[in-house]
């Protein structure tokens, strides 16, 4: 086994391995030492930090430390697969900064708990999800810092996080498909439409009158409207949807198909050689719609257009052998496309495009290059300075290629296209550069998000951590510099500089999240600013209460039996950071109340006696002290 740090590092000429170490150490630190110095005078937030890479200025790899009371560059949004989260980490550090609850329930804040959350999740029933792809809105291929979109693969469903409080703020059900996976943003002129894929074909109408009719079975592409969060379109497809990704003229959206087979078993879907590229014309499917050239499927109003095989809607390109991931490379020349099953990648080139839909040239004429890699490729990631990063599966490593070599190489020519391949550990599924999906790929950093950790880590029991690694990409070769367990399952993830996100330090008195609570404390003619009131109305109880540290509004309120309570907090500190929380003991209640928020959360008052609430966030020396009971009287 090759030891990548042998491999990249500076050779430097002495017996005495460890005062080499010594050596590179003493270097690197007095490095990111001059360099914190400058960062200090130039100070300001956006200023460089300490390693900021370019291989480091050239005295070896970036290191992943990031000091006490620095900052990092860049916020990660990272998948948390089925736990159902987006985590929020650091980088270079790597550091887990917040966890964003979307389809799951959540303790801590409350989520899932609280009337507010429960608004957002809808009445779905469902507490558990999947999701796989986060990727931040944009405006003319930058990232725009509003909005980070993310599917929920267990529920068919598409949610929202507001980059300004990172909370999630809509979640909508995508109708008559299983599974959305893929979720793509358009990148130009904005991002108007989320696109999402649902991966399992079913039968329409799914009636339960027919299971084996296979060849009715069928799946369609979904266009999100990225603020009503409506479904604006709906697109049939033959074949399944994986991965998709959108051009940088707004044109259009591509969906990779692993089971053009239309089967239903595993041996089915590996039957062909060749599955496809589905590429979906954006202004035909808008104008089609405008002109009622729609059905409607089931209850839901969602048009529904046949973009099956013949139809001008779509153009069907055959790949290479139950391809996986879509990767638009940065300024929108290339897309690729991963072959999981075959070693290659496909390149297409994205301005060939418009002859196709014109008739113009064939499907595979869109194709510039289809060159081997390696075993079991991925996804694919890209610096910005012509070198792509694809993730061989099956290989354990991260393959770097030259993609105008590959295409040289496609048409005959002798050339090596193959820059490096670093091991990584173990069996990598996808990869991100930094700023690597918009225009402004800034090629320091490549994330390889690792299936298995095996013996990295200290182990937990049978259940693993995963393994993200951090690569220094800044120069010539690829440098591991961080290996960073992480909980089940960062799928994918997406790395943005600082600079594009602007979150806010308290809440805005006016923010929707918790508006519809505002109207009901209107209602109930009380100011939530001002008021610590008891409102009954039949056996319904509405509690009103501030909270400034370390008390809350009412020590006492009482209840009958049987009433069912909702308690509302609204946390008058102005100050940065003082969070407060409510917890009533043995009711099952718990939230999170953030300066200047207001949260409601309701439980029915079903045991008799005294009933101690408390702040469960460390709000105050007096943080212990701040707390109330609750008399329930017996019915
Ligand atoms: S997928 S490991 Cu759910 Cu994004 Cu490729
Ligand atoms: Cu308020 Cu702890
Ligand atoms: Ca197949």
């Amino acid at each position: 086994m090759i030891n990548p740090k042998d491999k990249h590092l500076p050779k430097i000429d002495t017996e005495d391995a460890q005062a080499s170490e010594h050596v590179k150490m003493s270097r690197r630190l007095f490095l990111g030492g001059s360099a914190a110095l400058m960062g200090a005078a130039g100070a300001g937030v956006g200023a460089s930090l300490l390693p900021a890479t370019a291989q480091a200025a050239k005295g070896g790899p970036a290191s992943a430390h990031v000091g006490p009371g620095e900052l990092d560059e860049y916020y990660g949004f990272w998948s948390g697969g089925h736990s159902g989260e987006v985590r929020v980490l650091g980088l270079p550090s790597m550091r887990e900064l917040m966890r964003i609850p979307v389809f799951n329930t959540d303790s801590a804040t409350g989520w899932g708990i609280t009337n507010e959350s429960k608004e957002v999740l809808g009445n779905t029933g469902h507490l558990n999800g999947d999701c796989h792809h986060p990727h931040m809105s944009m405006t003319d291929g930058h990232y725009d810092g509003k909005y980070i979109f993310i599917n929920d693969k267990a529920n068919s469903r598409v949610a929202r996080i507001r980059g300004d409080i990172m909370k999630t703020d809509k979640i909508t059900t995508i109708p008559n498909v299983q599974a959305i996976h893929g979720l793509r943003v358009q990148k130009v002129p904005h991002t108007k439409y989320v696109f999402a894929n649902a991966e399992f074909r079913m039968p329409h109408p799914n009636d339960g009158s027919e299971m084996d009719a296979i060849d009715k079975y069928f799946t369609m592409f979904s266009a999100v409207n990225a603020e009503t969060m409506e479904v604006d379109w709906q697109v049939i497809v033959d074949g399944n949807l994986d991965n998709t990704d959108a051009d940088y003229t707004g044109k259009y959206a591509f969906s990779t198909c692993y089971n053009s087979e239309g089967a239903v078993d595993l041996a089915g879907s590996m039957r062909a050689e060749r599955d496809h590229l589905v590429i979906f014309n954006i202004e035909r499917i808008e104008a089609a719609v405008k002109a009622g050239k729609f059905t409607t499927l089931g209850d839901s109003k969602v048009p529904v257009l046949d973009g099956r095989k013949g139809s001008e809607l779509t153009a069907y390109v055959p790949v290479p052998k139950n391809p996986h991931g879509i990767n638009t490379a940065p300024g929108g020349k290339y897309a690729v496309a991963n072959g999981k099953l075959s070693p290659t990648v496909t390149v297409f080139q994205l301005d060939k495009f418009d002859a196709l839909f014109e008739g113009k040239i064939k499907p595979r004429d869109t194709v510039v290059a289809e060159v081997e890699l390696g075993l079991g490729p991925l996804h694919t990631a890209f610096d910005g300075r012509g070198n792509a990063y694809t993730t061989l599966f099956i290989d354990s490593q991260v393959c770097k290629w030259d993609v105008e070599k590959a295409i040289k190489a496609y048409n005959g020519e002798k050339v090596n296209y193959i820059v490096q391949k670093l091991d990584v550990h173990y069996q990598p599924g996808h990869n991100h550069t930094t700023m690597g999906e918009t225009r402004d790929a800034d090629g320091k950093y490549l994330i390889s998000l690792q299936k298995f950790s095996k013996d990295r880590f200290l182990q937990c029991g049978p259940l693993h951590a995963e393994n993200d690694q951090l690569i220094d990409i800044s120069g010539d070769e690829m440098v591991l510099i961080h290996d960073g367990p992480t909980y089940a399952e960062p799928h994918d993830c997406m790395i943005v500089h600082r600079s594009k996100v602007k979150t806010r330090k308290l809440y805005d008195r006016k923010d929707p999240t918790f508006a519809s609570t505002v109207a009901m404390a209107k209602a109930d003619g009380v100011n939530l600013e001002t008021d610590n009131k008891v409102i009954r109305d039949g056996n319904k109880v509405r509690v009103y209460m501030t909270s400034v540290a370390p008390s809350y509004g009412m020590d006492k309120f009482t209840v009958k039996q049987g009433d069912e309570v909702t308690v509302v907090v609204t946390n008058l500190d102005q100050i940065e950071d003082v969070t407060h929380g409510f917890c009533m003991v043995n009711h099952g209640v718990q939230m999170e109340i953030s300066p200047q928020q207001t949260a409601s959360v309701t439980f029915v008052a079903d045991q008799p006696g005294v009933h101690w609430y408390y702040c469960n966030w460390f709000c105050h020396a007096l943080h212990m002290e701040m707390r109330g009971r609750m008399l329930v009287e017996k019915a």
